[in-house]
């Protein structure tokens, strides 16, 4: 059904139809999207994979359509993935993401692809992991995964790229405030977004505040943050957000781990697929079903400790 010479020769609707099939959850789909997945393994891997995420309207897709025409202007082929926390349902960013990356989606050396509906499984960018490993196999070099700064999502995000950008607005102030103070220790590079016309005094002074609050986190090893202030309408600063993803690939210390830390990735996201298809496998029988709301009952009802109760449900699955 998908041609697979055409998907490693990079043919982006053969890509894109593959995708499609990955996203199916139809069981006999799955079976081959799962051979499918097996056999774009050995392609995959070569490629840099970048996280880029910020509140609504921040200027993540603009920011992307700038810096993905950057990217192929240096000779690379971007795919970029969006995954959509809010929309679940058919894409309500489809047309938005497209018209803010009109340039680039019209490239030949570009592929875009809007959110997919998510099952619960794995998260709402369950099926970016597997999108990524089919875009590597079809030649794309640079992956960039777009997705709203609100929930779960860029915790998801950041356990699947090798660095991680978080765009900001100009207004510091607010800001410092608002931001999660986990996810700043998450980024790699901090981007001030519309540094252009009546803001670019607020956005120097929010990199001299970035940079600043950067110096204080802890928990910084091998890579100091960087902060650079970008217009992604006037198309400045892009040229230095470059710059810094190649100072970070080419740092010894970086390129030293970037195989474990891919790994470890890997390792992480096995252990979170078993506890999912475990739980799955689990309650689509009707036996342990019960058994476990039985079980449930005895705990609000305060004749059964958690522990206990959930070592007896343990004993049955396993006897
Ligand atoms: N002045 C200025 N406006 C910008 C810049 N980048 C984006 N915008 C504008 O900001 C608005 C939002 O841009 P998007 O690129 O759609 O932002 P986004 O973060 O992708 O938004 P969501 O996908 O909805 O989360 C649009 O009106 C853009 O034209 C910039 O660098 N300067
Ligand atoms: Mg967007």
């Amino acid at each position: 059904m998908i041609d697979f010479n055409k998907l490693i020769s990079g043919d982006r609707r053969t890509l894109a139809r593959a995708i499609t099939l990955l996203e199916s959850t139809k069981d006999s789909d799955r079976a081959l999207a799962e051979d499918l997945l097996d056999k774009a393994l050995p392609h995959s891997g070569k490629s840099f994979r970048i996280g880029i995420t910020g509140v609504p309207g921040v200027g993540k897709s603009s920011f992307i359509e700038a810096f993905g025409q950057h990217l192929i202007a240096k000779g690379h082929k971007v795919a970029v993935l969006a995954v959509d926390p809010s929309s679940p349902i058919n894409g309500g960013s489809i047309m938005g993401d497209k018209t803010r990356m009109e340039k680039l989606s019209s490239m030949n050396e570009a592929f875009i692809r809007p959110s997919p509906t998510s099952g619960s499984l794995g998260g709402v960018a369950f099926k970016t992991r597997e999108a990524i490993v089919l875009c590597e196999a079809a030649g794309f070099d640079f992956i960039i995964v777009e997705t709203v700064g609100v929930g779960q999502s860029e915790y998801e995000v950041h356990s699947m790229v090798d660095f991680f950008a978080i765009l900001m607005l100009p207004n510091a102030g607010d800001e410092l405030q608002g931001i999660k103070r986990g996810i700043l220790e998450l980024a790699d590079l901090i981007v001030v977004n519309k540094a252009d016309g009546q803001t670019i005094q607020l956005a120097k002074a929010a990199v001299q505040q970035y940079t600043g609050a950067v110096e204080l986190l802890t928990s910084v090893s091998l890579w100091k943050p960087k902060v650079v202030a970008t217009s992604s309408l006037e198309k400045t600063g892009i040229d230095n957000v470059y710059d810094i993803i190649s100072e970070y690939r080419t740092t010894p210390a970086i390129a030293g781990a970037f195989k474990t830390k891919r790994a470890e990735q890997n390792k992480n996201w096995f252990h979170k697929l078993v506890h999912e298809l475990i739980e799955l496998r689990l309650n689509s029988k009707k036996e342990y079903k019960d058994k476990r709301a039985s079980l449930e009952s005895e705990v609000t009802a305060e004749k059964k400790s958690p522990l206990s109760a959930a070592q007896d449900y343990i004993n049955e699955v396993l006897k």
